[in-house]
């Protein structure tokens, strides 16, 4: 297969999409600007199967589940800043990176989770600096022996509970040195695994537990410059079929009174609610959100993003809204059955061609219909827009980025993988 589009091709066809966009009143130069300020945060956790650095051996709790076995997974932190760097180079604009807790580089020492400080990630630091990523921050409240029993931050054991919450504070201090040293804000995001396989008699008391451990977490106030934190609710987790602790209703209820973000990954919600009309429900309440860019399928949360209607509809409502200034877009799913490069860049390519769409959406126009009650032009247009030439507009703005067009970003990835991710 040729995968090469020639750059006078391109441009031409960008000179045609440009004007046919022109017609619904939609200046695309205008659009490819505003594309470009945008700020992915990678998820870190793709590159190894959420596996860390801590006990990289050790099992993936917390119920959710890497499955495949594709060869080439980072075994340190020296091969996923390398992996990193190769899928940053095929993703155009520039990004952030999510870290997790357990990806410090203790060199070679145990450094318990409730002792962990910036120092322990001075390397991810030093890259992020030259490299140009901010960071964002996650405390690892899974795959632990403290873990074991499912509860974490509502654990009735009291020094279960102390650990999680140390952690937890100690992980937002990280995070504030992270916003400090970058000069860009790092969002801190609470997710833990806590709930029951079976029917719980007791829903209240683990809740209660939470709130007071989120508060004790929450104590020392950190200038929001530099760290902001977030909470992610979930329907179920493998494991937590009947209960979660942090649900939907428990953390947007938390988020609201301690003003800090709420977190929606697109995985954990039933999967015929829209998460798109969260966007805007939840932005009257909470100041900004966090969103986990992910795809739920069957009983998994955390497949590879596409470019489906969901996601879609998504960057259609952060879009509508004029939300871009307070939703931070993150993305979250693993999957070890396909290249690990190439899943950070089809699913952080996918979600930018989204959110390109939604910038590229005659908004005035369908909003003009809607106030009329024309409901018939509106829909007629809706799906007008669905087929216009983004894609042209897409593989133009992947040119003067300089990244491949196309599935050209595949032959990069094909010969590190030959040359570098095969030999571990
Ligand atoms: C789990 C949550 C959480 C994790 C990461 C690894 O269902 O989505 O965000 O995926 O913390
Ligand atoms: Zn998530």
């Amino acid at each position: 297969m040729n995968n090469r589009l020639s750059e006078a091709s391109i441009r031409s066809a960008y000179e045609a999409a440009r004007e046919r966009y022109a017609q619904f009143g939609v200046d695309t130069d205008k659009v490819l600007d505003r594309l470009r300020e945008v700020s992915l945060s990678l998820h870190c956790w793709q590159g190894d199967d959420v596996s860390g650095f801590e006990n990289p051996e050790g099992e993936l709790g917390g119920g959710i589940a890497a499955t495949g076995n594709y060869p080439g997974k980072a075994r340190n932190a020296d091969e996923l800043r390398s992996d990193l760097d190769i899928a940053y180079r095929l993703i155009p604009g520039r990004h952030r990176l999510n870290l997790h807790a357990i990806y410090a580089e203790t060199g070679g020492q145990r450094v318990e989770r409730d002792a962990l400080r910036p120092e322990h990630f001075s390397a991810w630091l030093d890259w992020a600096k030259t490299n140009g990523h901010a960071l964002d921050f996650n405390p690892t409240c899974f795959s632990h022996e403290k873990a074991a029993s499912g509860f974490t931050l509502s654990s009735s054991d009291e020094g279960v509970r102390r650990f999680w919450v140390n952690h937890c504070i100690a992980c937002r201090k990280i995070g504030e040195a992270f916003g400090k040293a970058l000069g860009s804000t790092c969002v801190t995001n609470i997710w833990i695994p806590d709930g029951y396989k079976d029917v719980p008699a007791d829903r209240k008391t683990p809740r209660a537990l939470l709130e007071k451990s989120l508060d004790e977490i929450l104590a020392e106030k950190i200038d929001r410059r530099y760290n902001l934190d977030a909470v992610e609710p979930k329907l179920f987790g493998i494991g937590s079929e009947s209960y979660v602790v942090g649900s939907h209703e428990f953390y947007l209820g938390y988020a609201v009174t301690r003003d800090i973000l709420l977190t929606l990954d697109t995985g954990h919600f039933h999967p015929t609610e829209s998460v798109a009309d969260k966007i805007s429900a939840t932005l009257f309440f909470v100041k900004e959100l966090l969103l986990h860019v992910s795809r739920g399928v069957r009983w998994d949360s955390d497949h590879v993003v596409i470019l489906s209607d969901e996601l879609q509809s998504l960057m259609q409502e952060v879009v509508r809204g004029d939300y871009l200034e307070r939703v931070h877009i993150g993305l979250d799913y693993f999957d070890a059955s396909i290249n690990r490069v190439a899943a950070w860049v089809i699913g952080a390519r996918s979600t930018q061609r989204a959110l390109l769409m939604a910038l590229l959406e005659p908004s005035h126009l369908l909003r003009k219909y809607e106030q009329e009650g024309d409901y018939t032009s509106r829909l007629a247009l809706l799906e007008e827009v669905r087929a216009l030439p983004s894609s042209a507009v897409w593989e133009y703005f992947c040119l003067v980025q300089s990244v491949p067009v196309g599935t050209a970003f595949l032959d990069d990835i094909k010969s590190y993988e030959k040359a570098v991710m095969l030999h571990r």
